[in-house]
């Protein structure tokens, strides 16, 4: 029996002229809801073959480069189509310069469905797992929610809820600045360093898009700030200056009064004036490292502040719901062990700042790195080579990897995935509490046409040792 969707409400657009420019994933699935809502919708890609594939599904391209845009109601943009920096799509000046509303699927997600409750989440790092983990435990509270934006699912693909229900939206910085109304009744910012710096044409475009997060918040809202780097506690102190609901601040480096934070080990809860100890970070397997205490004391915020409650009952079924999350795949994801060995899929850590995270979060590592080097190689993983016992080099980087380790962690070129999951194995058996550790800082395409395909190819490789036993999800080992 195929199960049928709670479809969202776009009713509103029957008959409207709406343009929507990329028919990625996207685009795709908002021209695809607003013709099944009666709307006339004129597509456009680039690409000829996504223009192809919208064709077969019965969506007729419209070259929005000539198109008249006084007569289109408003254009739906893909998030990556630039619109400023570097350039600016030649559609886009096309349709500001007829005055024509330009926005993307989430701000139509929030007109559809205003009554819903909307939690957003950004951040340069951590977004996807702190917006997966408050999805996780709102739906063990048993609050009707569903996760979507940049994490993946489209805005317009998501189910209608009705006004009890919680959206939780990863939001990037290309998707904050197409949301010209959307207000979000919780608001978080996890952190800032330099990321997209192109498309925004440097690093205050990235802030300022980022600070778009917390646009048209009042007293019913509530702001939740990590404020351990200084472009967000920047932002964290002009919020001050806003009439909030409560303007909460989260840290991983100790002490941090009035806010949620970090301090030996445990997530501590100060909102109150009290220090109340929440949840030793210590028990949560899945979810090592202190970036992962910033997502764990930013989704305690956010669901308790959706909520509005903190009870002993609330407080104790979030903890239980971290303790039962089994993280992303591929994001440092524990598959499991084979005794005291651990083997950790983070294939998602495409480049050195991805892979510092895995790196910092385990002390006796067998590392499994290479493919497609992005600029810089490792070099800036240094610091973090005394953590690594053995690597094993694999794909087009491996030589220039190991040219970088030569003389700090000694190396076997290993060719492939199969061979360094095997060498490693066999190598670290029996070294106490080690950890195998797939993050290459590297993109995959060398050898597998995506990350989640390397993943899942060391998630094969490491299930056929004799001995593994996979992470019992709750399993705090
Ligand atoms: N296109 C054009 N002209 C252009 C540029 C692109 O026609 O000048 C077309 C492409 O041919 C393609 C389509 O636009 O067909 C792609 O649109 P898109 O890049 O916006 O990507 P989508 O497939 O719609 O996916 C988007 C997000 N992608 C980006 O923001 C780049 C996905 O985030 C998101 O999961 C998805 O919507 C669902 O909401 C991905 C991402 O890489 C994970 N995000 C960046 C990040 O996390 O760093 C921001």
């Amino acid at each position: 029996m195929t199960a049928t969707r709670n479809m969202l409400d776009l009713g509103a657009y029957d008959d409207h002229a709406i343009a929507v420019l990329g028919l990625g994933v996207s685009g795709m699935s908002a021209a695809s809801e607003l013709r099944r809502a009666g709307a006339r919708v004129l597509p456009w890609d680039d690409n000829e073959n996504r223009r192809n594939g919208a064709a077969a599904r019965g969506l007729t391209p419209c070259d929005l480069e000539t198109a008249e845009f006084t007569n289109i109601d408003m254009l739906v943009l893909s998030p990556g189509i630039p619109q400023g920096h570097p350039h600016t799509h030649p559609v886009v000046a096309r349709a500001r310069e007829a005055g024509c509303e330009i926005l993307c699927d989430v701000e139509l997600l929030t007109r559809a469905a205003p009554d819903a409750r909307y939690i957003g989440i950004t951040g340069t790092n951590g977004k996807s797992t702190t917006t997966a983990l408050i999805g996780h435990i709102l739906s063990e509270l048993g609050v009707a929610s569903a996760i979507g934006g940049n994490i993946g699912a489209p805005a317009l693909s998501l189910d209608a809820l009705g006004t009890d229900g919680v959206y939780v939206l990863e939001l990037s910085s290309y998707q904050l600045d197409l949301l010209p109304r959307a207000v979000f009744d919780v608001a978080v910012l996890l952190n800032i360093t330099p990321d997209h710096l192109d498309r925004h044409g440097g690093m205050d475009g990235y802030v300022a898009a980022k600070r778009r997060i917390f646009q048209g918040q009042g007293s019913t809202q509530t702001a939740i700030v990590g404020v351990d780097d200084t472009h967000a506690k920047s932002i964290f102190d002009d919020l001050h200056t806003c009439d909030l609901a409560a303007l909460t601040p989260i840290s991983t480096r100790g002490v941090c009064a009035g806010g949620i934070y970090l301090n030996e080990g445990w997530i501590i809860d100060d909102r109150g004036g009290n220090a109340e100890p929440i949840i030793d970070m210590h028990s949560l397997a899945a979810l090592p490292g202190d970036h992962n205490a910033q997502n764990v004391a930013t989704a305690y915020g956010a669901v308790t502040a959706i909520l509005e409650t903190t009870t002993a009952d609330v407080r104790t079924g979030i903890v239980e719901a971290i303790a039962r999350f089994p993280g992303l795949a591929h994001r440092q994801e524990l598959l499991g062990a084979k005794g005291a060995l651990r083997f950790v899929n983070d294939s998602k850590a495409t480049n050195a700042e991805a892979a510092a995270h895995a790196l910092s979060a385990y002390e006796n590592i067998y590392w499994i790195a290479g493919g497609i080097a992005k600029d810089g190689g490792i070099a800036a993983l240094e610091p973090l080579f005394d953590r690594v016992q053995h690597a094993f080099l694999i794909g087009e980087a491996a030589d220039d990897f190991e040219a970088t380790l030569e003389g700090r962690v000694s190396t076997t070129l290993s060719g492939d995935l199969a061979n360094a999951t095997q060498q490693a194995t066999d190598m670290a058996v029996g070294d106490g509490n080690a950890v195998v550790l797939l993050s290459p800082a590297c993109a995959s395409f060398d050898q597998f046409p995506s990350f989640e395909a390397r993943g899942d190819a060391f998630r094969e490789a490491v299930a056929a040792i004799p001995g593994f036993v996979p992470h019992a999800t709750g399993d705090a080992a």
